[in-house]
C-alpha cells in the first residue's frame, strides 16, 4: 500500500505538547524553594525536550476528544505518559542495554552527561509522571485520577512495559528462538501496554463508560500491535533493500521478528486487518473518530 501520511493536526499537537512539557521541567515549576540539582534537570530536559512525535499523547487527546473532554487535564494527562516514553528511551539507551550514542538525532542522554546521571534523570522522569497526574493542577475528579494512576502504573510496570523489557533481555540470553505467542506477549507488553493505556487514558480522563473505556483499550492494543509490526516490517525491508539480507539491529542479535518469520506479504495483510479491526470498532463515534481512524492508519502504514 501507499505510504500513509499522519495527521495534519499531529503536528500541531506535538508543538503544544512541548511548551507544555517544557512548562513543567521549568525551573520555576519543579520545586524552586529546594536546593534542586540544575544537572539532572538539565539532563530530564535532554532526554524529554526537542524531538519525538508525541504519538502516545496524542492518542490520549484524540481519545478524550471523543467525548468531549477538558482538554488542559487530558494534555497533561498525555505529559504525564510522553515523562514515562521518555524515561524508557533513556534506560533503553544505555550501555547496560541497547548502548545507543544516537536518539532523534542527537547524543543519547548517557552520552551527553553521565551514565549515573542518565539513570536518574530517567527516575526522576518516571516519579514526575506520577506528581503530574495527581497534582492539584490536573483538574480531573479524584477517582478519574485514581484510575489514571493505576493504569499507568500497570502499563509501565512488571505487567507492562518494563515487564517486557525483561522478557526481551531473557530471550536474547537464549539460542532458542522464541515462540510467535511469545513474541506477540513480549511486545504487546513492551511497546504495547503504553499505546493500549494512550487510548484508554483518554476515556478515562473524559468519564467514558465501561463500555467505551474497554473499546478503546482494544483500539490501542491494535494500535500497539500495528506499530510493532510495522516498525519491524520496515526495519526488515530497509535491511534487505539495502544489502540483500537482514542485517538491522534485530537481525544482529538473532531475533527473530514476526515480519522475519512469516514474511512481508503476511505482514501487510495483518496490518491490513488490524486497520480494518480498529475503524469497526470507532464505528459508533462517527465521523467524531476520524483523526483516530487516519492515525491507526498512519502507524499502520508509515514508511519511517
Ligand atoms: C528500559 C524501562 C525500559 C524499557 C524499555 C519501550 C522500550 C522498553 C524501549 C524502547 C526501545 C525501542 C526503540 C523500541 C521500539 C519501538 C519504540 C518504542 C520506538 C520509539 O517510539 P516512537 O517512535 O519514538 O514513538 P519518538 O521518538 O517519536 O518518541
Amino acid at each position: 500500500p501507499t505510504p500513509a501520511t499522519p495527521p495534519a493536526v499531529l503536528a500541531d499537537h506535538a508543538e503544544r505538547m512541548e511548551k507544555l512539557l517544557d512548562r513543567l521541567l521549568s525551573p520555576q515549576t519543579l520545586c524552586d524553594e529546594i536546593a534542586r540539582p540544575e544537572r539532572l534537570r538539565a539532563a530530564m530536559a535532554h532526554g524529554l525536550l526537542g524531538g519525538g512525535k508525541r504519538l502516545r499523547p496524542f492518542l490520549v487527546e484524540q481519545s478524550a476528544a471523543l467525548f468531549h473532554a477538558n482538554t488542559d487535564a487530558v494534555l497533561r494527562v498525555g505529559a504525564a505518559l510522553e515523562c514515562v516514553h521518555c524515561y524508557s528511551l533513556i534506560h533503553d539507551d544505555l550501555p547496560a542495554m541497547d548502548d545507543d550514542d544516537l536518539r532523534r538525532g542527537r547524543p543519547t542522554v548517557h552520552r551527553a552527561f553521565d551514565e549515573a546521571t542518565a539513570i536518574l534523570a530517567g527516575d526522576a522522569l518516571l516519579t514526575l509522571a506520577f506528581d503530574i497526574v495527581s497534582s492539584d493542577e490536573t483538574d480531573l475528579p479524584p477517582t478519574r485520577k485514581l484510575a489514571l494512576v493505576a493504569g499507568l502504573s500497570r502499563a509501565a510496570g512488571i505487567g507492562g512495559m518494563v515487564g517486557g523489557q525483561m522478557r526481551d533481555l531473557e530471550a536474547e540470553k537464549t539460542d532458542r528462538p522464541l515462540a510467535i505467542r511469545d513474541i506477540e506477549m513480549l511486545q504487546s507488553m513492551k511497546t504495547g501496554a503504553l499505546l493500549r493505556y494512550a487510548c484508554e487514558a483518554g476515556a478515562i480522563a473524559a468519564g467514558a463508560s465501561g463500555d467505551e473505556r474497554a473499546r478503546l483499550r482494544r483500539f490501542g492494543e491494535i494500535v500497539g500491535l500495528s506499530f510493532q509490526l510495522a516498525d519491524d516490517l520496515l526495519d526488515l525491508t530497509s535491511d534487505t533493500a539495502t544489502t540483500g539480507k537482514a542485517t538491522g539491529k534485530d537481525a544482529a542479535a538473532n531475533k527473530a521478528t514476526l515480519p522475519s518469520l512469516h514474511g512481508i506479504d503476511w505482514t501487510t495483510a495483518r496490518l491490513r486487518d488490524l486497520v480494518v479491526e480498529a475503524t469497526d470498532l470507532l464505528d459508533p463515534f462517527g465521523s467524531k473518530a476520524d483523526i483516530l481512524v487516519q492515525t491507526a492508519r498512519y502507524i499502520a502504514f508509515r514508511d519511517r
